[in-house]
């Protein structure tokens, strides 16, 4: 995957005049944006396909799967159909689960992307014990795609070291937690920008000194 000006906008607002809004403001810089429930059960997966047919842009679907493999595999079919180009999933439940979701993920040509740490405090306690075995078993599946935090750069640069500099990695926790592109952007291939550029007066402003600060 690649992504325009390393940014990926994360869409997290609850409806589709405010998604809009947003993206009529952003798509000039940004050609990938990232979904999750927010947006998804507020509005419904239909709206997946509406920006996929209104906007020329990517959209990786946050629904970070966790469940056992017959049922990631449906969750992952029905997402990927409804429009997404790739589908987060969390690597905790294992080797039988996260191949289901890639396997099927590439009989549908699109991809994954495997959670390994995650950007928040509290992913400290139970998370980060086992990331980089997360990602360890990321690279002997074959998994090509990782997210890992914008917060904790040490972490980062580990996981990084663990899937290797061909592997692709997108970054959340820029802005609003505390991360700076520039950063992250050391480590990872993208940084996922939500509420600082969504909630603020410019949306395109913002990211427009984003982009510029990690030129500088
Ligand atoms: P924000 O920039 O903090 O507003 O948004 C970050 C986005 O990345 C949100 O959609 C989070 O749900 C998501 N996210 C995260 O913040 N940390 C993680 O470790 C994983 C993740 O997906």
């Amino acid at each position: 995957m690649k992504v325009k000006n390393q940014i990926i906008l994360a869409l997290d607002v609850e409806e589709k005049d405010e998604a809009y809004s947003i993206l009529d403001q952003t798509t000039e810089y940004l050609d990938t944006i990232k979904i999750g429930y927010p947006l998804t059960l507020a509005e419904g997966p239909s709206i997946i396909q509406s920006i996929k047919e209104d906007y020329d842009v990517n959209i990786i679907a946050d629904f970070k799967v966790a469940d056992i493999d017959a049922t990631n595999e449906k969750i992952v079919k029905t997402t990927l159909n409804w429009g997404a180009d790739a589908i987060i999933i969390h690597g905790f439940v294992g080797e039988d689960s996260v191949l289901a979701c890639k396997n099927m993920a590439e009989s549908l040509n699109k991809e994954i992307f495997l959670l390994t740490e995650m950007s928040h405090p509290g992913a400290d306690k139970f998370l980060k014990p086992v990331s980089l075995d997360i990602a360890q078993m990321g690279v002997e599946l074959g998994i090509t795609n990782y997210v890992a935090p914008a917060t904790k750069l040490d972490r980062l640069e580990k996981i990084r070291k663990v899937v290797g500099d061909d592997a692709f990695i997108i970054s959340p926790g820029v802005g609003v937690q505390g991360g700076t592109a520039k950063d992250t952007l050391q480590y990872a291939d993208a940084a996922i920008i939500g509420r600082s550029i969504y909630t603020s007066p410019s949306p395109k402003e913002t990211l427009e000194k984003v982009i510029n600060s990690i030129k500088s």
